[in-house]
């Protein structure tokens, strides 16, 4: 399995990145406060000590970064940086495997500094398929959009199909349509969105946060699947 592979090595290169990091995960509000059976949460910085996964995942990675980035913008959006448009900092950094029906945390700490503009007051939300989005690939994701309408498909879908949202900063969440992607409200204060998701049985999501800047509740993506919002991702996993 993956899991000892890190979402964070190609965030710590970067050297804005790392006291942001460092800032943000040393905050109480990255805690599993409610569940402290939860692992990885408490302590999601494991890789932010320079000296190993990042020294390890620095030769392969760095040449090929700029290239990427050059394909990225088909419709003439510009990345912001070396990850395109992946500008938003969601942590747990690590995947994360839980036991079915407990809660896993996930917490939007802020932005890597392609953009200095903070965060708007709502944030897009919604998860996709662990197979389909591999959150633990690095540089910038593409996501998938048979119908080609620019629109990430399958969101709110997950591997096994029981992953849900269950608390927003703290309060419960309903979404009686069960329409995803929807838009969450920030509060003051750090972590600006703090999410609890649960799944009843083993399963598998890639969570996605993004700005949606034409607010149409929808993640937008380009003729080649990359997104043209500003997003984030991480890995939920439920397994016995
Ligand atoms: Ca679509
Ligand atoms: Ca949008």
């Amino acid at each position: 399995m993956h899991r000892a592979r890190t979402i964070a090595h190609d965030f710590i290169r970067r050297p804005l990145g790392l006291p942001m990091l460092v800032a943000a995960l040393a905050l109480p509000g990255c805690e599993a406060a409610d569940d402290p059976t939860v692992p990885g949460i408490a302590s999601p910085l494991a890789p932010a000590d320079d000296t190993s996964p990042a020294a390890t995942a620095q030769p392969d990675a760095s040449p090929t970064a700029e290239p990427t980035q050059a394909t990225s913008s088909p419709t003439g959006d510009t990345p912001t940086g070396p990850h395109g448009r992946r500008d938003l900092l969601v942590a747990p950094q690590q995947p994360v495997t839980t036991a079915p029906d407990s809660g896993a945390e996930v917490s939007l700490a802020g932005r890597l500094g392609g953009a200095d503009g903070g965060l708007p007051g709502v944030i897009g939300f919604g998860w996709t398929p662990c197979e389909e989005v591999d959150a633990v690939t690095s540089g910038p994701l593409t996501f998938p959009d048979v119908d080609g309408d620019g629109h990430a498909d399958r969101m709110g879908r997950s591997d096994a199909g029981s992953a849900r949202l269950d608390t927003v900063n703290g309060e419960p969440y309903e979404n009686v349509d069960d329409a995803w992607p929807t838009a969450l409200h920030t509060r003051d204060g750090t972590p600006a969105l703090e999410l609890v998701m649960r799944a009843a049985e083993p399963d598998c999501a890639t969570v996605v946060l993004f700005l949606d800047d034409d607010g149409d509740e929808e993640f937008d993506l380009a003729d080649d699947g990359t997104p043209t919002e500003d997003y984030g991702v991480t890995e939920l996993a439920w397994s016995p």
